[in-house]
């Protein structure tokens, strides 16, 4: 994990009005030295280039705050996004609209269902009513805008004690790997694309690598994905090539050729299916062989109109590989927006990115806060 560096330079280049910057010492330059796209040198002592530096650092704590700095300012996008969820819980304004003392049983069943049918499941769902009832009881809550109030702080602190590191952790080493897994379907290969196309924009060197060697045609639909964000790709090599050879060979090239962050595709598997999930601690003991502490990431793609069936897929995903954080898919189509809140609940994860949408732009960073207004609008 990247440890803290000096604040000031950070702060610097966060989205707000500055004076220009002081000049720095050299060694915490943000960019990289200009021959960081050269040609690799074999003859070059191992780690003389990769060594941790101040510089390097800094670069990864900028990408990752960087990034979540720009989700509050997208929280017209994410309002849009959730835009189902919001419907299927508008009927909670309804019920506290009217609500008075008497009314607390009724209005709390219903408010109840409503959380439900969201997907905030069972537990959680009987952990907020329940602290609703008890300060309504207590007099603590007077109307229904304390009410509702309370609700999304109730959600607020479930999102931010359990799954507070939302920021992409990028080590200190180049480069950063991150590694997307999940069940079919999900829509790794597209939130890989619309993760380098962000990272890119950040003035990230971004590789792709395409490790999802069961499916004939995935190689073609990253290699769209480079062309479209203008990242370069490492495809497969050879008859039955191996996932865990692509992505090695992938993280060698980011090293010899000073990539900042290999972006690392996986065939779709089913959480159940023992094998298909060994291969994917074969891969991460590959990179972790060429660039030690890779992957600096695992993300869990889960697809948002599963519901709580995400759940299970989730623990067994962690038990074998060990997931960084989740990306939460197709939340744009999907009423069961809640399942974000329990799936944090469920392992203590962080939901890291939320797609809300096929297109480039669609993968917002995740803002706990931003996304309870976007829900409880
Ligand atoms: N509406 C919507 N569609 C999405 C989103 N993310 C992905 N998709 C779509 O979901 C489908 C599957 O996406 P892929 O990225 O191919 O999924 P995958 O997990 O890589 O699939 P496999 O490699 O076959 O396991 C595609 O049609 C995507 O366009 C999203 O956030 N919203
Ligand atoms: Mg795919």
């Amino acid at each position: 994990m990247a440890s803290p560096s000096p604040s000031s330079h950070h702060l610097s280049l966060l989205a707000k009005p500055s004076p220009p910057p002081p000049p720095q010492p050299l060694g915490l330059r943000f960019r990289f030295p200009p021959n960081r796209s050269a040609a690799p040198s074999l003859s070059r002592p191992a780690g003389s280039r990769f060594r941790c530096s101040a510089s390097q650092t800094g670069f990864f704590n900028r990408l990752g705050r960087l990034i979540k700095e720009k989700a509050k300012s997208d929280v017209e996008k994410i309002f849009s996004g959730f835009s189902k969820t919001r419907e299927n819980l508008a009927v909670i304004d309804e019920l506290l609209l009217y609500w008075n003392l008497a009314d607390t049983d009724r209005v709390l069943d219903e408010l109840e269902e409503a959380l439900l049918v969201a997907d905030f499941g069972p537990r959680i769902t009987v952990r907020i009513v329940d602290r609703l009832r008890e300060d309504i009881l207590a007099g603590k809550l007077k109307s229904g805008a304390e009410i509702k109030d309370t609700l999304k702080k109730s959600v607020l602190e479930l999102l931010t004690t359990k799954g507070s590191k939302t920021e992409l952790q990028l080590g200190f080493r180049k480069p950063a790997v991150v590694m997307i897994v999940g069940v079919n379907g999900g829509g790794k290969t597209t939130s890989l694309g619309k993760l380098a196309n962000r990272l890119k924009r950040e003035g990230a060197k971004v590789l792709l690598a395409a490790g999802d060697t069961f499916r004939a045609a995935a190689s073609d639909q990253l290699e769209i994905w480079a062309e479209r964000t203008g990242c370069e790709i490492v495809l497969a090599e050879g008859e039955k090539p191996k996932a865990s050879s692509v992505l090695s060979r992938a993280v060698k090239r980011g090293k010899e050729q000073g990539f900042d962050v290999v972006l690392c595709d996986t065939s779709g598997r089913l959480h159940t299916n023992y094998s298909l999930m060994e291969e994917l601690v074969a891969c991460k003991k590959a990179v972790a062989k060429v660039v030690p502490g890779a992957p600096n990431e695992i993300l869990l793609v889960l697809d948002g109109t599963t519901g709580l069936n995400m759940l299970p897929q989730a623990r067994e995903f962690n038990d074998v590989v060990g997931v960084t954080g989740y990306i939460l898919t197709k939340l744009d189509g999907s009423a069961r927006g809640g399942c974000v809140v329990s799936v944090v609940d469920e392992l203590g994860i962080p939901v890291k990115f939320v797609g809300v949408g096929e297109g480039v732009e669609d993968l917002q960073p995740f803002d706990a806060e931003a996304f309870v207004d976007a829900i409880f609008a």
